[in-house]
């Protein structure tokens, strides 16, 4: 007997024709559904926001992006998991739930890589952030951009924490990723991981000490009013990532595609000026509001810290890139 082989790129495209005849929807119009976390006035809703504007022009009307702010839709990992499915055409997320799904995502993560914003912004531009993203495609998701995330600090409820020697059996909430779990753990503290949505009760209830984060976060979270003392350890700059789902993406023709990367590459532009702005703003709110900045002896942390490179960073090709992130001037 024969067996018929059909590719399995061609075959979703006939599901996705089926699916269309069956909906009635012809190709016309095609409303993507993306999900955040994030309030609506967050840079990151804003820039997707924006995208969604810059692809309806772009494509003549065809499509357009209806953001769900909020968690409305879950919390990241359970979006990243919709978008994988399909069953959501895109998700902005943080890199750490990405962690644990693609790899070559630890790398940004990595506590005290970046020597400055600038810095952040060239290697992610370049391409080492084009392999990043590149590195998600096997796992089911098409990385459309970076968008800044600042640098996240420590913040904790009753006392401050100078050195690295003060986190010494905190409960911190982490994000969830096994590295991000290792990084605390390497500072000396118990990591707790779990999802955004739940850390500002964990804080007020005193299931953890401390949380980590940037300063929009810290404000829009309203996790300042909780948890005074920021400590200004900057141990990461783990980024946001735009993820658009692989299913979706292989129903779509060339020139949509294109469009759709050159509409989210676009939104960076418009994402950091946001931000920019927002972590100012940010920073005067939670001053106002009662928290103390405290500087902090960022050595101790960066020595505490350089373990988890060598413990998840085996792929030589991943050192390689931590190695020609250095030689980014
Ligand atoms: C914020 C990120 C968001 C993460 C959150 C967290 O924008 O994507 O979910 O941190 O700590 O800065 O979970």
């Amino acid at each position: 007997m024969t067996r018929l082989s059909i590719p399995t790129r061609t075959l979703t495209r006939l599901a996705a024709a089926a699916l269309l005849a069956a909906t009635g929807l012809s190709a016309q119009a095609t409303e993507f559904r993306s999900s955040d976390i994030h309030p609506d006035d967050y840079p990151t809703v804003q820039a997707v926001r924006h995208m969604g504007e810059l692809l309806a022009k772009s494509s003549g009307g065809k499509h357009s992006i209806k953001v769900f702010s909020k968690s409305a839709l879950g919390g990241e990992k359970d979006t990243i998991e919709q978008t994988k499915l399909g069953a959501l055409a895109m998700t902005r997320v943080n890199v750490a739930p990405m962690n644990n799904i693609c790899p070559a995502t630890m790398v940004p993560t990595m506590p005290f890589l970046f020597r400055s914003t600038e810095h952040m912004r060239k290697v992610l531009d370049g391409a080492i952030g084009d392999e990043i993203l590149k590195d998600c495609e096997a796992q089911g998701f098409i990385g459309l951009a970076f968008y800044d995330s600042g640098a996240r600090s420590i913040y904790s409820v009753k006392k401050p924490v100078k050195t690295v020697a003060d986190t010494k059996g905190m409960k911190i909430r982490v994000q969830q990723s096994d590295l991000w779990v290792s990084l605390m753990e390497a500072m000396g503290a118990n990591a707790t991981p779990m999802p955004f949505g739940e850390v500002y009760t964990a804080l007020k209830t005193g299931l953890v000490d401390a949380a980590e984060n940037n300063y929009p976060s810290y404000e829009s979270t309203r996790h300042f009013e909780v948890a005074k003392y920021y400590n200004k350890t900057e141990h990461s700059m783990a980024p946001e990532i735009l993820l658009f789902s692989k299913r979706t993406w292989d129903t779509l023709s060339a020139d949509e595609q294109k469009q759709i990367r050159a509409a989210a590459k676009e939104s960076v532009v418009y994402m950091r000026k946001l931000w920019d702005e927002r972590e100012e703003k940010s920073l005067a709110l939670v001053k106002a509001g009662g928290a103390q900045v405290i500087d902090v002896d960022k050595a101790s942390f960066q020595a505490a810290a350089r373990p988890v490179y060598d413990k998840f960073l085996k792929d030589p090709k991943l050192q390689d890139m931590v190695r020609r992130i250095g030689e980014v001037k």
